[in-house]
């Protein structure tokens, strides 16, 4: 097999309500589609620009496809993976537009051997359970939305995103949720570096006894000696997810007591440092979750694809459905979450088509 062809097709499709966060707010998914062809096969996958979290824009990332990965990419087989990775590894950063690049290669990969990219990666389950994240709003608010989404799609689990001043909004937002939820319902927090340490220490003693599970990225992780002291102080894991997009910065955070439980997300990791993280992981005995960067159906059925492929992504329910919130997708044959679960696809590749009408509707060039 001949890499032809990568494109990279930058489009928008607008979200019904903006999701807010400590670090931004995602209001319209103006996200860029890969598409890599090679004998006849079309490798598919999305990437979503984060410039408040990595800098990559939708533009930067059109670009570092188009005018530097392509060039050193089209030729080479789509199999031989290392080769591709060096190129893509002769620059720095691009975590988003590396991630989807690898991932559509995969998909490429799986259809030219006819197998469900799942079942190359590990098809250690057929679907993983989801967690729902609830952007900042109102205390009661969250709560209509949690028990909606409770009631609709059998989702228990539910990530807060917290990180706001003064402290006392996401306290109350907290105990809000879990009057309201009950003691069965998992909870969970993420700061997106909204608070200092100290904050963050000082949000646990206010929450103690909510059955709160894990804390993620409460403050930068520049903070380095507070956090050490926030991570020692923990009641619970305190998770990496911006802190930690590649294998070497999970191993530097956990070495140095930044974090003690990581945050995988295919859509900056793509697959294959997603394995090499989880392996890490594994190894050094360290919780992971698999997290959800605001994906669309097609960068959240990646994440399921990974998900379920592996036991110890599989312990805990994955972020895979703020697609929800979305007026409409690329995917041809939308995900459908069944009693708070998303399965894999038992086709070839990663089973993400497009629909085309969908593509010349929303692209952008
Ligand atoms: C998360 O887990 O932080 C917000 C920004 C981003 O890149 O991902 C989200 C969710
Ligand atoms: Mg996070």
């Amino acid at each position: 097999m001949k890499i032809e062809r990568i494109e990279a097709i930058p489009y928008a499709i607008p979200y019904t309500h903006p999701l807010k966060f400590a670090s931004g707010e995602v209001s319209t998914a103006d996200h860029v589609l890969i598409r890599i062809r090679a004998d006849g096969l079309t490798g598919i996958a999305d990437a979503p620009p984060r410039p408040y979290t990595y800098g990559e824009t939708q533009t930067s990332i059109v670009t570092v496809v188009e005018t530097i990965f392509a060039p050193g990419i089209v030729g080479l087989d789509p199999l031989d993976r290392g080769k591709i990775h060096a190129v893509l590894n002769r620059t720095i950063g691009n975590q988003a537009a590396k991630g989807a690049v690898d991932i559509a290669l995969w998909d490429l990969i799986g259809k030219s051997l006819g197998t469900p990219v799942h079942k190359l990666l590990g098809g250690y389950s057929n679907g993983m359970r989801v967690s729902h994240m609830l952007g900042f709003r109102p205390a009661q608010e969250l709560l209509d939305e949690a028990l909606r989404f409770g009631e609709e799609y059998g989702i228990t689990t539910f990530k807060l995103k917290v990180g706001r001043r003064p402290l006392s909004l996401d306290v109350e937002a907290c105990r809000v949720l879990r009057e309201g939820l009950g003691e069965d319902v998992e909870l969970y927090l993420d700061a997106n570096r909204g608070w200092t340490a100290n904050e963050a220490l000082e949000v646990l003693r206010r929450t103690e006894g909510l059955g709160l599970t894990l804390l993620e990225e409460p403050c930068d992780a520049k903070e380095a000696m507070s956090r050490r002291r926030l991570v020692a102080k923990s009641p619970i894991p305190v998770v990496g997810d911006e802190s930690v997009p590649t294998a070497g910065d999970v191993a530097r955070e956990l070495l140095s007591g930044g974090c003690n439980a990581i945050c995988i997300k295919t859509a900056r990791s793509g697959f294959t440092e997603a394995g090499q993280i989880l392996g890490l992981c594994t190894g050094l005995g360290v919780d992971v979750t698999m997290g959800n960067q605001i994906d669309t159906q097609i960068g959240s059925l990646a994440t399921v694809t990974f998900g379920a492929a592996n036991e110890a992504t599989c312990r805990r329910a994955g972020e895979l459905s703020n697609f929800l919130d979305m007026t409409d997708d690329l995917l041809a044959e939308p995900i459908r979450i069944e009693e708070g679960t998303i399965s894999v696809r038992d086709v070839p590749g990663v089973g993400a088509e497009v629909d085309e009408a969908k593509l010349a509707r929303y692209r952008m060039n």
